[in-house]
């Protein structure tokens, strides 16, 4: 039996394989990664990633920062251990991480929806190419909620060679940190403004400044909402539904909390798709989302220079079954 007979408007699951769980990704190819390589003329390289302890004052409260312990064995902590001839030390911890708190990827796994896939008149509970939910990404499991997805995990992310051309399109410089939902006309005026050219197989890098409220908000030490501040996309234009599926870019990424502007999930009556780029690129599409990327750096030397794109390298953790992760994403220039 196939998986599905009937797939979403807008979306090309089956266009990349029946099986297929990388989506858009399939369009990095070898020769897209070759031209990304001469982008790394300087030899500089830029870390994006906030230190994944940040936000300390989390934005969601079920996304906690890390908690580091000592590794266990028959002798108790394995941590500051001294061993037997009392010269030498060890040290092993284990970890507890929300892989979605910090700067992530969100897997294709991470948000599906009801649609009646296998044209039975009755809607199932699918991710990205049919997938179901409860079946292939499974969990919660007893007492301890253990989860799995056995398809769209991040390793099949992790297994691809994230290594492409990232291109920036600079929206703080054009908007500042107005908390504005940007059109695709937006996005169209500032790329042209910019010259910013997206082709194919780039990773669209979004930066809004959000990284910097965060982080100026840190240093305050105060619970300040920002979620709603700066710039994100408006997932209520169709327009740029559009163009985000004519541009073939493999995956947006940027330094804000969701990619989107968050006015339909927090309206009082939230429409049934409440966030329709993360429905567009997660399900139909098989677009990769990163969030709350550090790009205020990388997104300067940038903009001094009049350049914006980059060679992007930024595997997500090979963890099987995960439906997100923290990342080192690094940017050469
Ligand atoms: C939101 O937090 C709304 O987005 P995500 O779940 O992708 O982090």
């Amino acid at each position: 039996m196939p998986r599905w007979v009937n797939r979403p408007e807008g979306s090309n699951w089956g266009d990349f394989g029946e099986d297929d769980q990388l989506g858009r990704m399939n369009l990095l190819t070898p020769e897209r990664r070759r031209v990304a390589l001469a982008e790394a003329r300087e030899g500089i390289t830029f870390t994006l990633s906030l230190p994944l302890n940040l936000p300390t004052i989390p934005l969601s409260p079920s996304r906690q920062p890390p908690s580091l312990y000592a590794a266990q064995d028959e002798q108790g902590s394995v941590f500051n251990r001294v061993d037997e001839g009392g010269e030498e030390l060890t040290c092993d911890d284990r970890v507890t991480l929300h892989t979605q708190h910090s700067t992530q990827w969100d897997s294709l796994a991470h948000r599906g929806r009801a649609f009646d896939a296998d044209g039975d008149g009755v809607a199932e509970l699918v991710y990205y190419n049919g997938f179901r939910a409860n079946e292939d990404v499974a969990g919660p499991l007893g007492a301890t909620h253990e989860t799995h997805a056995h398809a769209l995990g991040i390793e099949t992310l992790a297994m691809a060679g994230v290594q492409g051309r990232g291109v920036m399109v600079n929206l703080e410089a054009a908007f500042g940190n107005e908390g504005r939902a940007v059109t695709r006309d937006d996005l169209l005026r500032v790329m042209d403004e910019q010259g910013v050219e997206v082709l194919p197989g780039d990773f669209l890098v979004l930066y809004t400044g959000f990284d910097k409220l965060l982080l100026e908000r840190e240093a305050r030490g105060d619970s300040a909402p920002i979620h709603t501040m700066c710039c994100a996309l408006d997932g209520k234009d169709e327009a740029l539904h559009q163009w985000i599926i004519d541009s073939g870019i493999v995956a947006i990424c940027s330094d804000n909390v969701a990619i989107e502007a968050l006015d339909l999930i927090l309206s009082p009556e939230p429409p049934p798709i409440r966030l329709p780029i993360h429905d567009l690129c997660l399900f139909r599409q098989g677009i990769f989302l990163g969030e709350l990327w550090y790009l205020e750096q990388l997104a300067a030397w940038l903009l001094e220079r009049r350049r914006h794109v980059f060679l992007l390298t930024a595997p997500p953790l090979r963890l099987p079954g995960s439906v997100g992760s923290p990342l080192t994403p690094i940017a050469t220039v």
